[in-house]
């Protein structure tokens, strides 16, 4: 993990009178010296308060509600017993982003106190693995100038089941299909996002590319797939009308944020009557396809790494000429998406190219540099998507990661 170093917030308008009262044994009540072991601290000073996130040493886990606890203190009142003095009565804020994720909506968890004076909790959920920025603001007792601070945090992927706590997602998504679905016929369905333990309907979403719903539609040997954006209806709920090609069971993920939760991709299902055709076998594709009169080169995805980023790139030429793509438009905010699934249906990717100025200059020159992270081995299919003249192209492959594994 890259270590991002946080340049020390200036210390403004200290006045000792107005700071926290003077430490006095008899008064205070205990106080943490040490924080219980098992946890990696990383700490950033600022003035003369110090601020340490504690990370288990037993990981961090996607799918998982945590709270990660960071403490608070005064380094200029040092107790030898009890070492430096918490500061209670701080208020936080804390934003999570994924720095890798450009455009991903924020995540603003809720923090609380913890029964130690300086210590705090952060309610956490992280919905995939990979390295998030945990953003505090702190507004100190006595501080004018609130302390803003970074914290870098490697999420590991989603455990094995059975072998952490069991997971309770903080969101559900309900699908509905209206009568009787069959192939071939214009199919209403209809999507409620859930809040698990309360069950109201989560109607308030954080629009991520452009949109409040991305929907990505699958058939089960994921050879059929479509990229869809239903519409809210007045109640909170999300419609949308589909065609189905044929008969069989059909993945649903909902892409969607609700407001201050941060990306959640909500997985269902949708069984659609008919004719079931024989699943197309998943192989490893080449590394070049076409589609819609655009050839796309594949690099970057021999040797994949498990759980690493690593730069996905589709270089965009046009079939007839052999010459390079330079006239890709934004498609949903941007040069492209890619989408990703695993053979098992239960693992989606969804990464964008870098949006710095070399990003947008090299998809200007049609190629496109995806940050993707394959959190498992196996199967994945694949669909990059494009936009040219004003129409979307959809190229899939299909890559094979770590396969001895
Ligand atoms: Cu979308």
């Amino acid at each position: 993990m890259t270590l991002l170093l946080i340049p020390t917030i200036a210390f403004l308008a200290l006045t000792a009178g107005t700071f926290i009262p003077a430490y006095n044994l008899t008064s205070t009540p205990l106080t943490a010296a040490q924080p219980p072991a098992g946890f990696k601290l990383i700490e950033r000073k600022s003035g003369p308060v110090s601020i340490t996130l504690r990370v288990p040493d037993s990981g961090v886990f996607a799918g998982e509600a945590i709270d990660i606890e960071f403490r608070v203190t005064d380094t200029r009142k040092v107790d030898p017993v009890f070492g430096a003095t918490g500061i209670p009565r701080v208020v936080s804020k804390a934003v999570i982003t994924m720095p890798e994720m450009a455009g991903m909506p924020e995540h603003r968890p809720k923090i609380h106190t913890e029964g130690i004076p300086g210590d705090y909790g952060i309610e956490c959920f992280f919905p995939h693995g990979g390295e998030y920025k945990i953003a505090l603001t702190l507004q100190i007792p006595g501080i004018a100038t609130p302390v803003r601070t970074d914290f870098l945090v490697d999420i590991r992927d989603e455990a094995a089941p059975g072998t952490r706590k069991a997971v309770v997602r903080p969101y559900t998504l309900d699908v509905k299909a209206k009568g009787s679905p069959k192939a071939g016929d214009a199919t209403d369905l209809q999507f409620t996002i859930k809040e698990t333990k309360s069950k109201a309907t989560v109607k308030d979403l954080d629009i991520a590319h452009t949109k409040l719903f991305h929907l990505l539609l699958v058939s089960k040997d994921l050879s059929w797939f479509a990229h869809e954006h239903p519409e809210q209806q007045p109640d909170g709920t999300f419609t949308h009308s589909q065609i189905f090609p044929a008969g069989g069971q059909y993945y649903t993920f909902a892409d969607v944020a609700p407001r201050g939760a941060g990306s959640q991709i909500l997985m269902g299902s949708v069984k659609i009557a008919g004719n079931v055709p024989a699943a197309v076998p998943l192989v490893p594709s080449g590394t070049t396809n076409t589609a819609d009169g655009i050839k796309a080169n594949l690099k970057g995805t021999s040797n994949i790494p498990i759980g690493k980023s690593l730069p996905v790139t589709f270089q965009l030429t046009d079939t007839r000429t052999g010459d390079a793509i330079t006239d890709l438009e934004p498609y949903l905010g941007a040069y492209g998406h890619l989408m990703i699934i695993h053979a098992d249906g239960q693992t989606v990717v969804h990464s964008h190219p870098a949006e710095d100025e070399l990003g947008i200059a090299q998809s200007k020159r049609g190629i496109v540099a995806f940050n993707a992270r394959f959190p498992k081995a196996g199967t994945y299919k694949a669909w990059g998507q494009f936009q040219l003249g004003g129409k979307v192209v959809t190229i899939p492959f299909v890559i094979s990661v770590g396969g001895a594994k």
